[in-house]
């Protein structure tokens, strides 16, 4: 069988979702560089792309042996864990799964407005994203955090339990995105157990790998990084995934 294919670039969140869940179950696929918004032949607004996610957002997934697509982050991590039997991260307890579900349903505009209140007003100046609608996704972020802090985390080391699911992968990409060591754009002391639930995620499996391209990026607090500065932090980070790749297609 041949490999799916994972369209996107790896600086966008929920491709970096997907890709973390690949690693992480040590799935060989192939990367294919598609940049949002653009019209351009790899551009996830183009023709041949609207063919494959009418949409037209990344990430999308293709089986190139029956032609199956799908759309959608969630939709995909999903998919892929009922297909490949990853109860682990995708449990079969029914209770569980719908934790997890409730999760990745809750996501939406509540912690995914961390992209929309703090990075891409940074990273995607051409958007111009009024004021008021940057308020407006911080406030949400804050909300959201809140809940995670006081509800989701307060008794237990991840979302849903004692071990990582889906549901800490999708949150992680969007939160951990704000941390020090990466864009620096938030802190995190009011919400201590976000804060620790952080820290436990940068020991899982496939963290170092996914989180290349904001390493790369570096703090974006003080001064927004330019287009160049962009593009060689995915390209870095698409040739490091290049070498994890060989070695997950080896093991
Ligand atoms: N709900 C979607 C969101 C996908 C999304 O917003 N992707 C952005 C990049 S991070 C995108 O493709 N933007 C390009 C566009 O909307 O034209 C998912 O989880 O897959």
């Amino acid at each position: 069988m041949t490999h799916p294919i994972l369209y996107g670039v790896p600086f966008s969140q929920p491709v970096r979702a997907v890709m973390w869940l690949l690693i992480l179950k040590r799935m060989p696929f192939e990367m294919v560089l598609i940049n949002p918004g653009s019209k351009g032949d790899n551009g996830s607004r183009s023709a041949a792309y609207l063919e494959k996610n009418p949409g037209g957002t990344i990430p999308c997934l293709e089986e190139p042996d029956t032609g199956f697509t799908l759309g959608e982050a969630h939709a995909i991590m999903t998919y892929l864990a009922n297909s490949n039997g990853w109860t682990d991260v995708y449990p079969d307890d029914y209770r569980l799964r719908a934790r997890v579900d409730w999760y990745l349903n809750y996501h939406h505009r509540n912690v995914r407005d961390a992209s929309l209140g703090l990075v891409a007003p940074k990273i995607r100046k051409d958007l111009d994203i009024p004021t008021m609608v940057q308020e407006s996704a911080r406030r949400n972020l804050t909300a959201a955090l809140t809940v995670l802090d006081t509800g989701w985390l307060k008794d237990r080391q991840f979302l849903v339990g004692e071990h990582v699911t889906l549901a800490d992968l999708a949150a992680y990409v969007e939160i951990g995105q704000l941390q020090s060591q990466f864009t620096n754009v938030f802190d995190f002391t009011p919400f201590p157990n976000v804060d620790r639930w952080l820290k436990d995620m940068t020991q899982i499996d496939g963290h170092d790998d996914v989180h290349i391209v904001l390493a790369e990026l570096g703090d974006i607090s003080e001064q927004a990084p330019s287009m160049d500065n962009i593009r060689n932090a995915n390209r870095r980070a698409l040739q490091a995934l290049k070498a994890k790749l060989a070695e997950i297609g080896e093991g």
